[in-house]
């Protein structure tokens, strides 16, 4: 067996490992954060669970920081009283991005994960089963119920040669992403073996399995073995290392082979992580700002290494240079080695412990301004400014080219630099609040501020229904185009009215109002729809706008199991001619819609050019039940258990 199939083998509660059925698995951890975190957190109250029942349940401060209004420092009072009362655990704001902390301080190897972030994969570096969904899936796991998905292909990713001077884990998934594209890896889990695979460090395999998101894969999963034994007795965890490997011949559904010798330096160029290219290729471009950070390279290693490529150096004076630590542990560490100070020295602004530029939260270069960074996403509107075009590289990429001011291949910068690492990190917990004991959690009051608004209810499915197309899309729509990133409309995710004004609004301002007075709406897409985040907020807020149905060639995974939980059915053409047949402003209608069942297809009439075509609704039988009961929280009210 492979070890994707034994972790799932060994979580399995419902279904059979049979691929694209759907399974259910128990889940061991869970977490949650600031963008994410309230959503979940109201529902997970709204299904009526007492108390967590996973292994450990987290929420983490990282994303909605800016605290320019009440609404952030609000946000943060309720998710702090509900972890409390509910028995979670709660990383105050400085503790650091969810994904580099849990990888530091609770990740274990062959347990599953479940975070309500699309980045959870970052877990597969130390063999964690560790998978992105949407808030409400995650309730339902803190609940000790199962998470279901359809039972994913296993792809081998086999590495051979060793990575050469100045090329870096982030050319290894920046490669991967050029093979695959962002759409090649859907369905699967990528499974990383071979010596190559050996021979990487944790922080290294944790940059790879982050992106691995990125291919649309479900996750990424590499061996747990000496390099991760290294790695737990750094953080001082020896006790939860688990040797965990595939069975020898194994057996794969697919395969890539890469040898880490032949990687250069690489960066993914406007707009999206699969458009690869090699750094030589755009060598000279002029860069406005240079940001080095995100859940993706933000460790320990990676600021290390920028510290010493600037140590003695100055930055040119049109750049700007941000680096955010990805943890409060890595960002003391700089302090202690004297090399917060080479960074200061050089001109860098360092940045709060979070997420920050990643998604838009401070930051934003200017207008058509050129961004070197070190995260994950270069989609349109990303970092909060819409037309500017960002690039994405490794961490020393982005520090020679923030000496030089272009973006300069690292090689120029002569002999590669070598970090050693602490035999033990600095281990400070302190930010991380446990939760009440179960007695004293009954007296503990949920704090609401004025942003906490309460959940929108939705009915079910008629037998009909009929409804105006609202937008026509191309492939790869991503929940960045649905709903954007940006610290002011970050702000508004514990309130579904306010934040559903932001729809689609890089695409057409009006969508909101126009959606809002059509009533039920249809939404035409390509392939990959909905590719990138897990935020389940572009689901529930275009459902609370009055949108019914989208059809599309094909979905990501995380957006369609939001788009069924909260009452959206996701349609697939079965032909690719029809899609060019619908415009905007035409009147579909589909009958039938009170017998839904998995698999099913259905009629749909295009009521102003009289074509009738085909569509599958391809979903599990559970997802036809939620689907017609008007989403998942609808359903429960209905049948009062769970
Ligand atoms: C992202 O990187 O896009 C985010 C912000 O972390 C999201 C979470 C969200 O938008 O709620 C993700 O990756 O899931
Ligand atoms: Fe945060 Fe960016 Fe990572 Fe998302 S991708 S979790 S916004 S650092």
């Amino acid at each position: 067996m492979n070890l994707v199939r034994k972790i799932i083998k060994n979580h399995l509660q419902a279904g059979e490992m049979i691929q694209g059925r759907e399974i259910g698995l128990t889940i061991d951890q869970t977490l949650v954060h600031d963008a994410t975190g309230q959503m979940a957190m109201l529902q997970f109250e709204a299904l009526g669970f007492p108390r967590v029942k996973t292994r450990r349940s987290l929420i983490y401060t990282d994303h909605n920081i800016l605290q320019i209004g009440y609404e952030n420092a609000d946000d943060h009072a309720f998710l702090a009283s509900a972890a409390k009362k509910f028995g979670l655990f709660y990383s105050k704001i400085g503790g650091g991005i969810c994904h580099q902390v849990n990888l530091e301080r609770f990740s274990v190897p062959g347990q599953t994960l479940l975070g309500a972030d699309s980045h959870t994969t970052t877990g597969g570096a130390v063999g964690q089963l560790a998978i992105g969904a949407g808030g409400l899936d995650v309730a339902v796991a803190m609940g000790g119920r199962p998470f279901y998905l359809p039972m994913p292909a296993v792809r081998r990713i086999e590495l051979t040669g060793r990575l050469k001077p100045w090329s870096r884990a982030k050319d290894v998934a920046l490669e991967i992403l050029r093979r695959l594209t962002v759409s090649g890896g859907r369905g699967q889990i990528l499974e990383f073996a071979g010596p190559g695979a050996a021979a990487l460090s944790v922080t290294e395999r944790a940059t790879i399995a982050n992106m691995s998101i990125e291919t649309g894969a479900v996750t990424a999963l590499f061996p747990s073995d000496e390099a991760t034994l290294d790695f737990f007795k750094r953080q001082g965890r020896e006790a939860d290392y688990v040797p965990l490997a595939a069975d020898p011949g194994a057996e794969y559904d697919d395969e890539l082979c890469l040898d880490l010798s032949s990687i250069e330096p690489l960066a993914a160029a406007p707009h999206s992580p699969d458009n690869v290219r090699p750094v030589t290729e755009l060598a000279g471009l002029r860069v406005d700002q240079v940001a080095i950070g995100s859940c993706t390279n933000s460790s320990f290693e990676d600021l290390m290494t920028v510290a010493a490529i600037l140590k003695g150096r100055k930055i040119p004076a049109h750049l700007s240079l941000i680096i955010a630590p990805g943890s409060r542990q890595v960002f003391q560490e700089l302090a202690d080695r004297g090399a917060l100070a080479d960074l200061i020295a050089a001109g860098a602004r360092i940045m709060e412990v979070a997420c920050g530029f990643c998604n838009g939260v401070g930051q934003a270069p200017k207008n058509k301004g050129l961004s070197l960074r070190t995260s994950n996403r270069n989609f349109p509107g990303r970092s909060g400014t819409a037309n500017a075009d960002l690039y994405l590289v490794s961490p020393e990429t982005a520090a020679v080219s923030a000496l030089s001011g272009l973006l300069t291949d690292p090689r120029v910068f002569g002999e590669a630099i070598a970090v050693s690492r602490p035999n033990k990190f600095v281990i400070d917990d302190s930010l991380i609040v446990p939760p009440a004991s179960e007695s004293e959690a009954a007296s503990v009051e949920i704090v609401r501020g004025p942003n906490i608004a309460p959940l929108p209810r939705f009915t079910g499915l008629d037998k009909e229904l009929e409804g105006e197309v609202m937008l026509t899309l191309g492939d790869n729509v991503t929940t960045d185009d649905i709903l954007p990133a940006g610290a002011h409309i970050l702000a508004l995710r514990a309130n579904i009215p306010a934040i559903s004004k932001h729809i689609f609004s890089n695409i057409d301002q009006e969508y909101h109002l126009r959606q809002q007075k059509a009533g039920a709406g249809f939404i035409i897409g390509g392939k990959n729809y909905g590719q990138g985040s897990s935020r389940e907020h572009a689901a529930l807020a275009p459902r609370y706008l009055g949108l019914r149905a989208v059809i599309a060639e094909s979905f990501a995974r995380i957006h369609k199991a939001n788009l069924c939980n909260f009452g959206i059915l996701p349609l697939e053409f079965t032909s690719q001619s029809d899609r060019a047949g619908i415009a905007r402003g035409d009147r579909l209608a589909l009958e039938g819609l009170d017998a839904l069942f998995g698999g099913q297809m259905l009629s749909v009439k295009n009521l102003s050019s009289g074509a009738l075509l085909q569509v599958k609704l391809d979903v599990s039988e559970r997802q036809a039940g939620l689907l017609k009961a008007g989403g998942l929280l609808a359903q429960v009210a209905g049948a009062a258990v769970l």
